[in-house]
């Protein structure tokens, strides 16, 4: 029975300080869905018996069946310690790293969370994750260590051993939280440390500082999980049980005589009890002693579970009557001594009393929220607090006080949209009838009924003319009206009908969300605020006080909609509310076309958007989806836009070639979104696509060794390029290349000419430069506003510190004589101007610089700064696409060392001398294009798709004269150059030995030893390849960290788990790129290498294989014999 109602619920929520709001995170299958139904039944939502059995906030059918979490859920709950009341929005969240997206959207809206683990695994990867999402959201966990009864049961481990472990686990858990720490206070040191040399030049004696110094000063002890600190609880929520210290110190303060302070600071830790004395001690293993907690508390769980496990009546009576608990006859007698277990710990230590009063003491309430969170959230991006309007900056203070009164501005942050069937909303469902309606009905059908029985008499009766008898006029005008009654009595149950019908095929979003200020009203009218949204620009327009109800100027990024409902949010039902005050968390229905993913609600226009949420997953994993009947199209495209609306990680895209595609976290999300397309959203037959993997292409140094192992010799070297070259290059007469692989090629009108060389970048290199993308991209904006303003534009101090340091670590890892004075050559990068590939120029007479906004602007006057554009051009566009599989590239360094323009100089020079008023525009296009990227450049960017000759783009019309008569029969001369420069990158990257590179993922798989073996087997199967592998402290466990290619992923985890009978479930997390080291292009050409694999060699070569089925998908030509020996078959068999 439901113990609390909803207008109780509504009195909790005005009183802000009683409202905790926690969200429960861990690792998958933790243990967290069953802690919260165990929390649930507290409430009498569910019974106690079933808690654990029915995992209520599990309400996918998906769900139930895999056993696992998919989305986050919430409810309020109702808890009374002492003679305080408190109001608990409690979420669950998934722990499949698929689904991690979830716990963002969860994690957001809280201001503390229940870090669950699992004390057989103990610290897993997903619950470093989470620990560090709950970091960065500033909010307050605290330590659940679930599975306790798995350490008697299933590990059989005494309580000594136990209780080490247990110590063990904590240690771990505080070393994430230690490691998080210490790179804040070191990060926040270093800035102040730039902050104060910025302001003044210190003396060379104050440079020398103490790192550690900041880690002193900085009190982290409430950061650190410890049981005394009252923020661990012990627990098994399958058995209902769970402890914190305090009440076992409060319990043996009056047994034993010692005061529960010292007790609560002794009962943990390496004390002893000395009985005689009647002391506590320090000091235990050494003396051979007992800790206390041993003494005190495992002991006493460890004989009830042996009692009860070996069905020791007596005792487990006299424990019973010890402890003052009252066991019913049923689960007394019950077979399954689980069953007996679970009703003597649910009374005796209660898990939802232990949990729930942590939470209450040790989770601030909405109205301590801290001042850095609030910045945090206010702030987008690299934007500083102080930098944001004055009319935002007066907000922070509202969200400070959480006041729910009239006059505060109403603040909302949805994180995500869920969907629910229209049938299960409050306002859509049959709700009981009141008194005055059941007898209303009553009468009604008690009419229907006397008419019915008037109208059957009137029927036996001759029929007559109605002017003679005037009651029977009124007898059939009463008919008449009986009968028009009942036509529209079915007119009304007919658009009933067809109501009905739209109700069920239509999804409703409701947004979930929490009130950081004011109050959100039914039918209240808002501002809603896209992530893009600015402050700043908005007040220009409108002023601080303007409500979303006047009409106001049209301002992006900013919409007007109105709080249709307003929901509670108890797990899988809804209730209606009116208004919901500050500090809540809630649903908010009718904005499905307002807002698609996230988005911040606000009355004030002043107020920010909030900064968005971390992922933690990229999605990698990419399908095309069709419908199986082509008409079904439209359907499907609806289907996928509400798909996309209700995930808040999933990405729908449609590809130039026209496919639509889903990509996704990983194979199981893919699952539950192509589950959810098929039944919810979209409602057709679907077929999905092979999953499309993505690749990159790469260059290498030339092999030392050939591949049976033996060292190529000079003239064996010479030989084997010469071999592929010819093989696979096919390089075609014009373009020379040297044995060096510098590549010399003209444009088709022979008027420029360049020299291009390809050279693997440095593996550090490459993660640098993918690292700080989003920095090149700055850099990138950076310098073309800096060159369309020409003012001096503001930059952040802190962007540029960021770009200094980036330029420094380029220098450090590019050493050697390859690579002098590279750093200040870097020309580009590529594709898309910040992709993981450089261009560098090395040639005499000309200077142009990627550090343009470090200040060192070269002013380039040559003859080259007309086309220099097009060289970049066509450098993206080669990165973009390599000569393998049309793949993007990465860690390609590209070197243009000689470009010559052979006329071009003399017909500029010339028509420069022909009028002086020409001069004057040239300069000024001049001056134009020494940036880094005009409009040319993004335009033939975007318009040549590797087609060569597409270069007629409508800007060249408005080039200056001297250009335009460069447009001979080969097309505008700058196109020639960019599909030049591509060709010459194509070729010189076909010099070098070719690699493809694969995307890894990387993931941890727990296995006891008997099943060690078969792990393996799979792995190699899969071309996986081991890291680690060692033992879990005091289990028998091993855990193995280990790499896989995506493209060998799919059914991983399911065939692992299958091989070991469910013990191991791995989970896949990307993790990088890697170089496959087998030359796709690969052939014999050694007499070993023949006698080793064969004339055709083909059988091994994986790279190879990637590569025709990326091709193939493309629709590229495939060099396969399909054939070899056109000789007839014999069948083997005889007929007969
Ligand atoms: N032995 C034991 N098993 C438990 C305990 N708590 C949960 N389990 C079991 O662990 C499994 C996973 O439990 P869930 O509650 O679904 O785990 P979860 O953390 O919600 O999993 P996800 O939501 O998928 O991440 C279930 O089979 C539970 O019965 C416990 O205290 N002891
Ligand atoms: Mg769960």
């Amino acid at each position: 029975m439901v113990l609390t109602s909803v207008e109780k619920m509504v009195g909790l929520q005005k009183k802000t300080s009683g409202i905790r709001n926690i969200c429960i995170l861990a690792h998958v299958d933790h243990g967290k869905t069953t802690l919260a139904d165990c929390l649930i039944s507290s409430n009498g939502i569910i019974s106690s018996r079933l808690a654990g059995k029915l995992r209520y906030l599990d309400s996918r059918e998906d769900e139930q069946i895999r056993g696992i979490t998919m989305k986050s859920s919430a409810i309020s709950l109702h808890f009374v310690k002492g003679d305080q009341e408190y109001l608990i929005n409690l979420i669950d969240s998934p722990g499949h790293v698929d689904f991690s997206s979830e716990v963002s959207t969860a994690v957001r809206l809280c201001d503390g969370c229940i870090i669950v683990v699992d004390a057989v695994e103990g610290v897993c990867p997903q619950t470093q994750a989470v620990l560090r999402q709950a970091w960065l959201e500033n909010i307050r966990p605290v330590l659940v260590i679930n599975k306790i009864d798995r350490l008697i049961v299933e590990l059989k481990l005494t309580p000594q051993e136990a209780y080490l472990h247990l110590k063990n686990i904590l240690e771990q858990i505080n070393a994430v939280t230690g490691a998080l720490f210490t790179s804040k206070v070191l990060e926040e040191r270093a800035e102040k440390e730039t902050e104060s040399e910025n302001v003044s030049d210190t003396a060379p004696g104050d440079q020398i500082y103490d790192w550690s110094t900041g880690l002193e000063d900085t009190d982290d002890s409430h950061l650190y999980f410890s049981p005394e600190h009252g923020n661990v609880v012990f627990a098994s929520a399958i058995d209902g049980w769970g402890f914190g210290i305090e009440h076992f110190a409060k319990l043996y303060s009056q047994k034993i005589g010692i005061k529960p302070t010292v007790l609560l600071k002794t009962l943990w830790g390496d004390y002893y009890l000395n009985t005689k004395a009647k002391k506590i001690m320090k000091g235990d293993q050494s003396k051979g002693k007992k800790p206390l907690f041993v003494q005190l508390v495992l002991d006493n769980i460890w004989s009830l579970y042996e009692a009860v496990m070996k069905r020791d009546k007596e005792k487990i009576e006299k424990i019973v009557t010890s402890l003052g608990l009252k066991i019913g006859p049923r689960e007394s007698r019950h077979a399954d001594p689980k069953v007996q277990l679970n009703a003597i710990c649910s009374q005796w230590l209660p898990i939802s009393d232990a949990v729930l009063s942590m939470v209450c003491n040790k989770v601030p309430s909405p109205l301590d929220i801290t001042a850095e969170r609030v910045e945090k959230l206010m702030c987008v991006g690299a934007r500083t607090f102080d930098s944001l309007p004055p009319e935002t900056q007066e907000l922070k203070s509202a969200f400070m006080k959480c006041s729910s009164e009239g006059t505060a501005p109403v603040i909302v942050f949805v994180s995500k949209m869920f969907p629910v069937d229209s049938k299960a909303l409050p306002q859509n469902k049959p709700r009981p009838l009141t008194q005055e309606e059941i007898a209303h009905r009553r009468e009604l059908a008690k009419r229907r009924h006397a008419e019915k029985l008037a109208a059957s008499q009137g029927k036996e009766l001759p029929e007559e003319p109605p002017s003679e008898n005037s009651s029977e006029v009124a007898g059939n005008t009463g008919d008449r009206k009986g009968e028009e009654q009942q036509l529209t009595g079915q007119g009304d149950s007919m658009t009933s009908k067809a109501v009905k019908e739209e109700t069920e095929n239509k999804e409703s979003f409701i947004a979930f969300a929490r009130v950081f200020s004011g109050v959100a009203k039914r039918g209240q009218k808002i501002f809603v605020l896209g992530p893009k949204y600015d402050p700043a620009e908005s007040l220009h327009k409108l002023s601080a006080q303007c409500s979303p109800t006047s009409d106001l100027p049209v301002v992006p990024h900013m919409t007007c909609c109105t709080l249709e409902n307003l929901y509670l949010l108890m797990g899988r039902e809804l209730e209606d509310l009116e208004e919901v005050p500050a500090g809540n968390v809630l649903g908010i229905g009718g904005l499905q076309d307002f807002v698609l993913k996230s988005a911040t609600l606000s009355t004030s226009p002043a107020c920010p958007p909030f900064t968005p949420l971390n992922f933690e997953a990229t999605p990698i994993v990419r399908v095309a989806v069709e419908p199986k009947h082509p008409s079904e199209m439209p359907q499907l495209v609806r289907g996928m836009k509400l798909l996309n609306q209700a995930d808040p990680c999933v990405q729908v895209l449609i590809q130039e070639t026209g496919e639509h595609v889903l990509v996704t976290a990983g194979e199981v999300h893919l699952q539950r979104c192509l589950d959810d397309l098929r039944e919810r959203f979209a409602k057709v037959q679907i077929s999905v696509s092979a999953p499309i993997i993505p690749f990159r292409e790469t260059i290498t140094r030339p092999p030392k060794v050939d591949m049976v192992n033996e060292e190529i010799g000079k003239q064996q070297k010479v030989a084997v390029i010469h071999q592929t070259k010819e093989d696979q290059n096919k390089i075609p007469e014009g373009v020379q290349v040297d044995s060096d692989g510098l590549v010399t090629i003209s444009t088709p009108n022979k008027q420029a000419t360049l020299s291009v060389r390809a050279m693997p970048l440095p593996e550090e290199v490459t993660r640098l430069l993918e690292e700080n993308s989003d920095l090149i991209r700055t850099m990138e904006q950076l310098s073309t506003s800096l060159n369309e303003d020409k003012k001096t534009h503001e930059i952040n101090q802190k962007t540029l510190d960021r770009i200094k340091e980036f330029k420094q670590k380029l220098e450090k890892n590019l050493q050697g004589r390859k690579w002098r004075n590279a750093v200040d050559q870097i020309w580009s990068f590529g594709p898309r101007k910040c992709g993981p590939n450089i261009l560098l120029y090395n040639f005499e007479g000309y200077k142009r610089s990627v550090w343009q906004c470090l200040g060192t602007t070269v002013k380039e006057v040559s003859k080259y700064r007309d086309f220099d554009n097009s060289i970049v051009s066509g450098f993206q566009l080669a990165t973009l696409s390599g000569p393998m599989c049309e793949e993007p590239l990465m860690g390609v360094c590209f070197i243009v060392e000689k470009w010559e323009i052979n006329k071009v100089g003399d017909m500029l020079s010339t028509s420069r001398q022909d009028s002086g008023e020409n001069d004057a525009t040239e300069h000024q296009q001049n001056e134009d294009n020494t940036l880094g990227s005009t409009d040319e450049g993004h335009s033939a960017n975007e318009h040549q798709d590797g087609n060569q000759s597409g270069t007629e783009s409508p800007e060249k019309i408005s080039k200056p004269k001297g250009e335009l008569s460069l447009a001979d029969c080969y097309g505008p001369f700058s196109g020639q150059l960019i599909a030049t420069m591509k060709e010459a990158c194509r070729y010189a990257l076909q010099a070098k030995p070719q690699r493809l590179m694969a995307a890894m993922y990387t993931c941890e798989i727990m296995a006891t030893a008997e099943v060690l073996g078969r792990v393996y087997a799979v792995l190699s199967k899969r071309e996986g390849r081991v890291l680690q592998e060692e033992m879990k402290e005091g289990t028998d466990v091993f855990i193995i960290k280990a790499v896989l290619p995506v493209a060998e992923s799919f059914g991983f985890a399911d065939e692992i788990r299958k091989r070991t009978s469910g013990l191991a479930s791995p989970q896949l997390v990307f993790s990088h790129w890697e170089i496959i080291s087998s030359d796709p292009f690969w052939v014999p050409t050694t007499e070993e290498e023949y006698l080793h694999f064969g004339e055709k060699a083909d059988s091994e070569n994986q790279a190879r294989k990637y590569m025709n089925a990326v091709r193939k998908r493309k629709g590229l030509y495939v060099e396969e014999k399909i054939v070899e020996h056109a000789e007839k078959q014999r069948t083997l068999s005889r007929n007969k």
